[in-house]
């Protein structure tokens, strides 16, 4: 298991280095005298678990909690407040801003290592569970609701900056007949290296790689226009080419191949333009395009 990052949110350095040396055998520490420090560190790098004093000068603990989760990339960071305020009203306060659990001031060491390992055995699993929902269990690439997810966020994103947004879907050729000749067990076997060949083309991190469902992928492509997607979607076809999979059931050859649509959306071109393409929509477009490959005799790319 990788370390736990910890980070301390106090304007007192005292109270800082009295919880560091506490929680030093908990993880990776990391130290912030202000709010607004600490908020900065937690967004460059989010950490497994926030201490953090209720009281400080300027942003107060309770305003940097309540921008944490405002943050969709900083919500799920459990936060526990510490307080030299032991009184209800405070507590409430913090767990109303969205804390998991209240410490008061002065820490008991045996307490806060005892709250600090339940929070963080909890994010773990939490890091777990979400990992799982977004993953296809047979291929280990992102699931469709994965997919879902990204295609709304990339599309609002695309309008938003007026950037271009492609998205390629991924058919495997002939697959019924790969599975009536060798058998499902083995049809699993080649989804599987398919996936690790789209993910071989598929570099960059704001990329993703899916499956859509059956014997269908999707790459979605940020920040790429149709020249690009084209580039990438000729590589697919070619990396799937280059496994070398036998297919002797296959009416265009010996081996597995995969047809390729791809759809590009570009983004507003001035404020106030229009609407947002729907994701329904790019779909719809990369699927024409996909049956238009199929059409055309498989193993290539239509754009
Ligand atoms: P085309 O070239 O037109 O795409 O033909 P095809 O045979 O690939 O298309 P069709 O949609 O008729 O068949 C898809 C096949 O994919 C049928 C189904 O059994 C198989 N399939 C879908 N999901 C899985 C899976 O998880 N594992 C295995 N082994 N096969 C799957
Ligand atoms: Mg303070
Ligand atoms: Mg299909
Ligand atoms: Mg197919």
């Amino acid at each position: 298991m990788t370390q736990a990052s910890l980070l301390i949110v106090d304007d007192d350095p005292a109270s800082i280095q009295l919880l560091g040396r506490m929680l030093a055998e908990q993880g990776r520490l990391r130290f912030a005298l202000s709010g607004a420090e600490g908020l900065r560190l937690a967004q460059e790098s989010p950490p497994d678990l926030v201490l953090l004093d209720a009281d400080m000068p300027g942003m107060d603990g309770f305003e940097v909690c309540t921008r944490l989760k405002a943050d969709p990339l900083l919500a799920d960071v459990p936060v526990i407040f510490v307080t030299g305020h032991s009184d209800t009203q405070t507590e409430l306060a913090g767990l109303a801003a969205g804390a998991v659990d209240c410490i008061s001031k002065p820490p008991q060491a045996p307490l806060v290592v005892a709250r600090v390992q339940t929070q963080l055995r909890l994010k773990a699993l939490t890091d777990e569970l979400r990992r799982a929902a977004l993953t296809d269990a047979l291929t280990g690439v992102a699931n469709r609701r994965c997919f879902d997810e990204w295609l709304h966020r990339e599309g609002q994103r695309a309008w938003r900056q007026a950037e271009p947004l492609s998205l390629a879907m991924i058919d495997i050729d002939h697959f019924k007949a790969y599975n009536d000749h060798f058998g499902h067990p083995a049809g699993d076997v080649c989804l599987r290296r398919v996936a690790e060949a789209l993910q071989t083309v598929v570099r960059r991190p704001a990329d993703l790689v899916a499956r859509y469902g059956g014997e269908e992928f999707a790459l979605l492509l940020p920040r790429t226009d149709a020249a690009g997607a084209r580039h990438v979607g000729e590589a697919v076809v070619a990396a799937v080419q280059a496994l070398h999979l036998p297919h002797p059931a296959s009416p265009l050859g010996a081996q597995v191949s995969v047809s390729v649509g791809i759809a590009t959306v570009l983004g507003r071109h001035s404020p106030g333009e229009g609407r947002p393409m729907p994701s329904t929509a790019l779909v719809a477009a990369a699927d024409q395009a996909l049956y238009q490959a199929k059409r055309e005799g498989r193993a290539r790319c239509v754009v």
